[in-house]
């Protein structure tokens, strides 16, 4: 690794602390620092980590989420085959994900209330234009935000995001709380998945051919929080009409 990228390095840890894959993935990728002084990772093919691109607002975030929880409680729903997941969920913005007996879709109605899902937050959609900008999607507009809690334990196996109509909208993921290992695999289940933590304010934007790739987060250890105690929380904004 060059000089410069060292000190970038090193400037990426008073935002969030660096921990990455191997050091020969670090080499082959392409790390830089953005106007703001924020780390930039290449993940190859289309998906971009903005390392605490969204740190400055975490408070503005978490109390949005708060607001939103009252009126849409996490819940863990249950997949086709019968399981119920791990990790809970909720969402906000015209469209929700939902999985039950039936399959996985979007739905505008939250099934637990019958109403519509909360609108979504104009911090959080303009965070997520923001961060898919940067990552050269200059016009994302999502339309769903889906909203993971991690408690520990708590994991998401290998799968694809293909519940969608048009694979070539991004999805933007923002992480808060506990760190995780997240598992990037390939365009197949077999492919070797390289492993890379998330923090705190990380967001990733995962666009192009990165779209269709495996992907999972594995079993979230037992940790604290300042600001969301034992849990990590994933937001992911899609376009998914
Ligand atoms: C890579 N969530 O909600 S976000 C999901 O951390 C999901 O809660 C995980 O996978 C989480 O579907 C991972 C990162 C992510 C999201 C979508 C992707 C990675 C992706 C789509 C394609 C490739
Ligand atoms: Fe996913």
């Amino acid at each position: 690794m060059g000089l410069a990228a060292f000190a970038q390095v090193s400037g990426t840890q008073l935002v969030s602390s660096f921990t990455m894959h191997s050091d020969a993935d670090r080499m082959a990728s392409d790390l830089f620092a953005n106007s703001e002084g924020l780390s930039q990772e290449d993940l190859g093919s289309g998906a971009r980590l903005l390392r605490g691109f969204v740190a400055s607002e975490e408070t503005a975030i978490l109390s949005t989420l708060r607001e939103i929880e009252t009126r849409a409680p996490f819940r863990h729903m249950v997949t086709p085959g019968g399981f119920r997941m791990s990790v809970a969920m909720t969402n906000c913005g015209p469209l929700g994900w939902v999985t039950d007996r039936k399959g996985y879709r979007y739905d505008a109605l939250d099934p637990v209330s019958g109403s519509p899902w909360p609108a979504m937050p104009p911090v959080f959609s303009a965070l997520a234009s923001k961060a898919a900008s940067a990552a050269g999607f200059p016009k994302f507009e999502p339309d769903a935000c889906l909203m993971n809690r991690y408690e520990p334990g708590a994991k998401v196996s290998l799968h694809q995001d293909k519940d969608e109509p048009d694979f070539g909208q991004p999805i933007v993921s923002v992480s808060l709380g506990v760190p995780a290992v997240f598992l990037f695999g390939g365009l197949k289940r077999s492919d070797k998945a390289k492993r890379m933590q998330l923090f705190h304010g990380d967001v990733v934007v995962w666009g192009g051919p990165a779209r269709l790739r495996y992907h999972g987060v594995l079993a979230l250890k037992a940790a604290q929080h300042p600001l969301t105690g034992a849990h990590r929380i994933n937001l992911t904004f899609r376009k998914a009409s």
